[in-house]
């Protein structure tokens, strides 16, 4: 009752001691939406593009993209000519964006494990990379070039032997997709692009497709964002390829005490909720005080954003809000009950309280780490958890696109030394051909 915030509803935890279940139902979030309706639709998608192939996305081009298709595949040259005409500032800007998510992600690559368990007994856990990597990337209004970098050069610092990109084919651009995702993905060495869009590019990656000369060899891996029908698809794929985990809307929690800016903080808020009527900007505060200063800096920031409509849309949705706390060991567990897709930390000795947090996608510590420079050039990947999902998820990273095999390799003796112990587990689950498998090269 006692702080009233003009743009975001505050939710006052002061006095109250609530448990971890508690909090997880109290931080805001979205309502659940109904996602039941798409799963008909792209059942069809999928098995029309598994059984007509080409001929089918010929047609949802015609029918979804108001597209004519001569060819599926994007010329090469095509991608050449998207990257010539790229204004040269943003070309600078993905560039740093590549070079930063580049060299941070090779960095991601974990050693191989290996253990002598005992005497000639040999273990090893050697990371492989998948063979090839399909990435999804939506038409429509938002048109996000940084993501194609997110998205590739994670698999690129695996190891993948291909990467082929799908986006839809666009009218105003000849059937072909938005050229500065052309551009993107010329800047990062992909040199196959389909125009194909929606659930139907992703039956193409999962299952493969002939356009006469042309071949999309089926992937392994398939990441990107999209819409609920795309979504939808991702997951009835799953059992055929590996998927990313369901992007939602993003998210950004900002944690704060008396110390923060309150002007760096609203324009945080404010940046995230630039991107979505349904994005969610949480404040969570010991400092009744900071949360009023945060407010009038909204009422002052906002009005003044090109997006203002929708940036207060978010900012009023039950997705957001202000948290208060009583103290900051408070704020730290509702950051991790929340479990913020982006987490900001300002505080004194930020960087103490960010280490106490388990969970959030990306954590951006102190006055000078804000989420945009994790969305463009920080050299973090923007592809992060939603949704409360970073309890149990990570974003997209190298090892998205690694896997791990077990080698073992065993002397005689080493296999002698526990031949007895196999043998009498294997008795005891009713398998002695298992025990026989070993007696066989030790004898008795
Ligand atoms: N903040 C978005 C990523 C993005 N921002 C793309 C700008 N462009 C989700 O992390
Ligand atoms: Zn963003």
């Amino acid at each position: 009752e006692t702080t009233t915030t003009p743009a975001l509803r505050t939710i006052d935890l002061r006095g109250r001691h609530l448990s971890w279940s508690e909090l997880r139902a109290v931080v805001p979030r979205q309502s659940a939406g109904s996602r039941a309706s798409a799963e008909e639709a792209v059942e069809q998608i999928l098995a029309a593009v598994r059984t007509e192939g080409a001929a089918a996305l010929r047609g949802y081009a015609r029918r979804f993209d108001g597209v004519e298709q001569e060819r599926l595949r994007v010329d090469p040259a095509e991608i050449r000519r998207a990257v010539d005409a790229l204004d040269p500032a943003v070309r600078r800007g993905l560039e740093t964006a590549i070079a930063r998510t580049r060299a941070f992600a090779e960095a991601q690559r974990p050693a191989d494990a290996r253990l002598e368990v005992a005497p000639g007994a040999v273990l090893v856990q050697r990371w492989t990379p998948v063979r090839r990597a399909g990435l999804y990337v939506p038409g429509g209004l938002a048109v996000y070039p940084s993501s194609v970098v997110m998205n590739v050069v994670p698999a690129q610092a695996a190891g993948v032997d291909s990467v082929v990109l799908c986006s839809p084919p666009q009218r105003e651009f000849g059937g072909l997709p938005h050229p500065t995702i052309l551009a993107a993905a010329g800047l990062l060495g992909v040199e196959e692009v389909w125009a194909i869009g929606g659930a139907q590019s992703l039956a193409a990656m999962a299952y493969g497709v002939r356009d006469g000369e042309d071949v999309l060899e089926p992937v392994d891996t398939v990441t990107g964002p999209g819409n609920v029908y795309v979504a939808t698809a991702k997951r009835l794929l799953r059992s055929v390829v590996g998927v990313d985990a369901e992007a939602g809307t993003t998210e950004i929690a900002v944690l704060a005490d008396g110390t923060a800016d309150p002007a760096y903080v609203a324009a945080d808020l404010i940046s995230q909720a630039e991107h979505d009527p349904a994005a969610g900007s949480v404040l969570i505060t010991d400092s009744p005080e900071l949360a009023r200063r945060v407010a009038a800096e909204l009422e002052r920031q906002v009005p003044a954003a090109k997006h203002r409509e929708r940036i207060t849309t978010a900012l009023t949705g039950p997705q957001s809000g202000v948290v208060l706390t009583d103290d900051l060991d408070a704020s730290v567990a509702v950051a991790d009950a929340y479990a913020a897709e982006h987490l900001e930390v300002h505080t004194a000795d930020a960087r103490e309280v960010a280490a106490r947090v388990r969970n959030a996608g990306a954590i951006f510590v102190g006055p000078y780490s804000p989420v945009p420079l994790g969305d463009y050039a920080a050299g973090s990947n923007h592809v992060l958890p939603t949704g409360g999902t970073a309890v149990h998820t990570q974003g997209l990273s190298t090892t998205s696109f690694l896997k791990a095999v077990q080698v073992v390799e065993y002397t005689r003796d080493a296999l002698a030394e526990i031949g007895e112990d196999i043998v009498a587990v294997a008795e005891c689950e009713d398998l002695p051909a298992h025990g026989r498998a070993v007696t066989i090269r030790t004898g008795d």
